[in-house]
């Protein structure tokens, strides 16, 4: 049988595809990875699915003019029909309510590659069409995005500019990481991951006898093979064991009195607020024990040796997307300004380091493959999160980041590359905002949860079914993508379709600069090596590259170590904060007068956690995390996810004391639920979790049943609350639930089931 071979990029990897007759049988790693992920040959499996979307279809009900968009059958349709009735929806809306009538914001993590990424696709020609909705922000550090330039001047931190692992490596003597080092998380990389460089380092920094210290409600959280101690503290609480912390370096005169003079602003506020000047409430070790479960001889140890040492504070992303998960951040960052080593080799504060593949991966700052994204003429735009409270309250003012905007009136909602029946919170809530508009159209692979709650469904590529350019700002290669196998059914590229309706709107060569798909691999790729070239580093030209399958890009040139600069000279190399230095407390965000975001770091107890009066209704705190087996909901009806399910369900680890009190055993099925819905998992019993905290992984495909999910999405239960009115980023972590036993008969799981597909009949038109 003849084999061809094709190299190619995932968010989860760099792999040569290996084919034969038509169809991809395995993937097998990038030749220069050291740690390659599991879920590569999750895609093979995916690529060939009969959960793909075969044909361009149009939701039955929507024919008829009802907005009831679960569980519909589907007409399919040719690519004509389908298109020319986007088109005209599009070109309708567009006459009647403008652009603040288009929600087209299509937040989702899309393909590694950058020619073919939907989302940027989507939005260039929604932009160019005349504007659109978009949202801003992220879920992933959606509270430091909006936090950290009022505080440091800069998100750069949360996205990767943090000190170079070679610079802990030499220099550091404790990594404290909030939220730990779990290393499912560091499979993945927007736009690919060439090397997975975490473990390596995690091996060095145990060989060099660093020390690492586990703040996590979960052991699990300490990677394999580290010798950590762990702190188990009650989730949602680091900003109190922070405040503790600083208290007791105030307290025993620890504290880097000059650095916080020199560097910062508003010590003394911070002070005042620490010493209970302001509230009446000391935040000393016993204060902060009290909040976060933890003794107080741990935090006053804990706090004496991350100033007796070269240390390093880091915070997984996590710790910020709660209620008031501006707090923890910013508290971070005024603990690590008193300990003084911000800016010096292997010391201060970071953010993310297992959150992503490559945090601290040293690298030369270097341009990568970007598709050039124009303005949004509409220039309107709402907090990525607040997607249900805008389809619920059209014209309602909301608060953000210091001004006032109110949520506009959406008619047709278009999203490509994203899954919102997966990221948002409170999925019962947006299945009631999902009935308002008047028209959704979504371009998917596969029948996901969101293709099934669309008008208008066309079925797009996948990567290893068209050419592209991918990779990450934090990874030393650039790689080729090489079509492997043919389009599946009857898919297009989301470029193609997206040409096609600028066809017809009137702009074609406006959206595809007269370029097709390989000169536009061309152009992307070139514009990089212009880039490069421009700091004199050369890269091969672009038909060596795209032979060769990858470049790589040199080493580093020098050890970046955060805020080194403005270390040495505050005045000469200031932040880009307002007073040009660390504010401890922000006059700028004092001024908004938020009660949920005051001017300094501040525990704020979030609405829902163990020491919430409702945790006497709901007694278990539900953290969601990222999934180990699957990127988000991607590749979830694949084996590797499938088989860690239990009797089908999405697993929910518990503590065995927590588990026994309800009468549930390993393995059984059971129901998790609170106030916002309810949904099935299969109970994973595990000793290394602290008790009165359960977890579950994001991404299982939803399938409701009235409130009930059958299959194990956590999002049913998550609140859809901002962070704060400040951010307004996502909360997901801030939930109580309870567990039962699930005795009645197990009901079927449909969630991987392609809708009632009805053959095309003779065109409408
Ligand atoms: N409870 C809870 N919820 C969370 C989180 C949490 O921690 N807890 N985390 C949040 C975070 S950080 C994130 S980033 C989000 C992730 O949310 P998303 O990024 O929306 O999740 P994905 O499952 O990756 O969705 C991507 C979708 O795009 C489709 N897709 C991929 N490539 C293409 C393409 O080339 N063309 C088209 N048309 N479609 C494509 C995939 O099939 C998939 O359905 O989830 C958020 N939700
Ligand atoms: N395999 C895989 N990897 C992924 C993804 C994926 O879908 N699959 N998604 C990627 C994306 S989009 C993102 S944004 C990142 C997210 O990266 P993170 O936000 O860092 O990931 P999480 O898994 O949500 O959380 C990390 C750990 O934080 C701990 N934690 C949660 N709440 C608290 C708390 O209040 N206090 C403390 N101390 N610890 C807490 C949890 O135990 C959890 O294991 O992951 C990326 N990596
Ligand atoms: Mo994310």
């Amino acid at each position: 049988m003849t084999q061809t071979r094709h190299p190619s990029l995932a968010h989860w990897g760099a792999f040569t595809a290996v084919v034969e007759s038509g169809r991809l049988i395995r993937c097998e790693p990038f030749v220069a990875d050291a740690a390659p992920s599991p879920m590569l040959n999750a895609i093979a499996e995916m690529v060939h699915s009969p959960l793909r979307v075969k044909r361009p279809a149009v939701r039955r009900g929507w024919l008829e003019g009802n907005r009831d968009r679960e569980g519909d059958e589907y007409v399919e349709v040719s690519w004509d029909e389908a298109l020319d009735r986007v088109a005209g929806e599009l070109a309708r809306v567009r006459r009647d309510h403008g652009a603040a009538g288009i929600f087209g914001g299509s937040y989702g993590w899309s393909s590694a590659g950058r020619v073919h990424h939907a989302r940027s696709l989507i939005r260039r020609f929604l932009f160019q069409g005349g504007g659109c909705v978009d949202q801003i922000g992220n879920y992933s550090w959606g509270a430091a995005q909006f936090l950290l330039p009022h505080v440091i001047g800069t998100t750069s931190p949360v996205s990767g500019d943090v000190t170079d692992w070679t610079s802990v490596l030499r220099h550091t003597r404790v990594i404290v990481a909030f939220g730990g080092l779990p290393l499912k998380n560091a499979q993945v990389t927007s736009g690919g991951a060439g090397l997975h460089s975490l473990p390596g380092y995690l091996a060095q920094a145990r060989d060099a006898g660093i020390g690492l210290v586990v703040v996590s409600p979960t052991r699990a959280d300490i990677p394999p093979g580290m010798d950590a101690q762990w702190i188990p503290i009650r989730p949602n609480t680091d900003t109190a064991l922070m405040l503790g912390m600083a208290h007791t370096l105030l307290s025993e005169s620890r504290h880097d009195a000059s650095f916080v003079h020199t560097h910062c602003v508003g010590f003394d506020a911070w002070v005042a607020y620490l010493r209970g000047d302001v509230d009446g409430q000391v935040k000393d070790a016993q204060w902060a024990s009290s909040v976060t479960g933890i003794g107080p001889d741990v935090i006053v140890s804990l706090a004496r040796r991350v100033v007796a040492q070269r240390s390093l504070l880091t915070a997984a992303w996590a710790l910020q997307r709660a209620e008031h998960g501006e707090q923890p951040y910013w508290a971070l960052i005024a603990l690590a300004a008193m300990v003084g080593q911000i800016g010096l080799p292997g010391g201060g504060f970071a953010f993310g380091h297992a959150s992503l593949n490559s945090i601290g991966q040293p690298r030369r700052r270097l341009p990568g493959p970007e598709m050039p994204l124009p303005r949004n003429p509409a220039g309107l735009a709402i907090p990525v999160a607040r997607i249900a409270d805008m389809l619920l309250a059209p014209g309602t003012p909301y608060a953000f980041n210091g001004a006032e905007h109110v949520y506009p009136d959406i008619k047709l909602i278009y999203w490509a590359g994203g899954n919102p029946f997966h990221h948002h919170q409170d999925q019962n809530r947006l299945r009631e905002a999902w009935r308002t508009p008047e028209t959704v159209v979504v371009h998917e692979s596969w029948w996901t949860p969101l293709a099934r709650r669309a008008d208008i469904v066309l079925p797009a590529t996948t990567p290893l079914e068209r050419c592209d350019v991918g990779g990450s700002a934090h990874d030393p290669y650039v790689f080729a993508m090489h079509r492997a196998v043919v389009p599946q059914g009857e898919a297009r590229n989301d470029f193609d379709i997206f040409a096609a309706l600028a066809r017809r709107a009137g702009f074609e060569d406006t959206f595809t600069a007269g370029r097709s798909e390989m000169d536009w691999c061309r152009h992307v790729y070139e514009g990089m090596r212009a880039g490069c070239a421009h700091r004199g580093v050369p890269l091969p030209a672009f038909d060596a590259f795209w032979a060769q399958g990858h470049a790589a890009l040199p080493p580093a040139d020098s050890e970046y170590v955060l805020f080194e600069a403005f270390r040495r000279d505050p005045a000469a190399r200031p932040l880009s904060t307002p007073s040009g230095r660390i504010e401890l407390h922000s006059r700028t965000i004092a001024g908004f007068d938020y009660d949920d975001c005051p001017g300094h770091p501040t525990w704020l107890p979030p609405r829902e956690w163990l020491g919430a009066a409702l945790a006497g209704k709901w007694p278990l705190h539900l953290l969601t995390q990222q999934p180990k087996h699957r990127l988000h909901s991607q590749m979830d009806p694949a084996a590797l996810s499938r088989n860690d399910k239990i009797q089908g369900r999405e697993p929910i680890s518990i503590n065995p004391d927590d588990a026994a009190a309800r009468g549930i055993g390993n393995g059984d099925l059971v129901r998790v639920y609170n106030d916002r819905g309810a949904c099935l998992a299969g109970a994973r019993l595990d000793a290394g979790l602290m008790a009165g905290v359960v977890i579950m992984a994001t991404g299982a495909w939803s399938d409701p049943d009235g409130r009930l999910d059958r299959h194990g999405n956590p999002n049913v239960l998550t609140a859809d609350i901002g962070t704060s009115r400040l951010a307004q980023g996502p909360s997901a972590q801030s939930a109580l639930v309870d567990i039962e036993r699930y005795e009645a008969p197990a009901p079927a799981m449909r969630a991987w089931e392609v809708p009632a597909l009805v053959a095309a009949g003779p065109s409408k038109d």
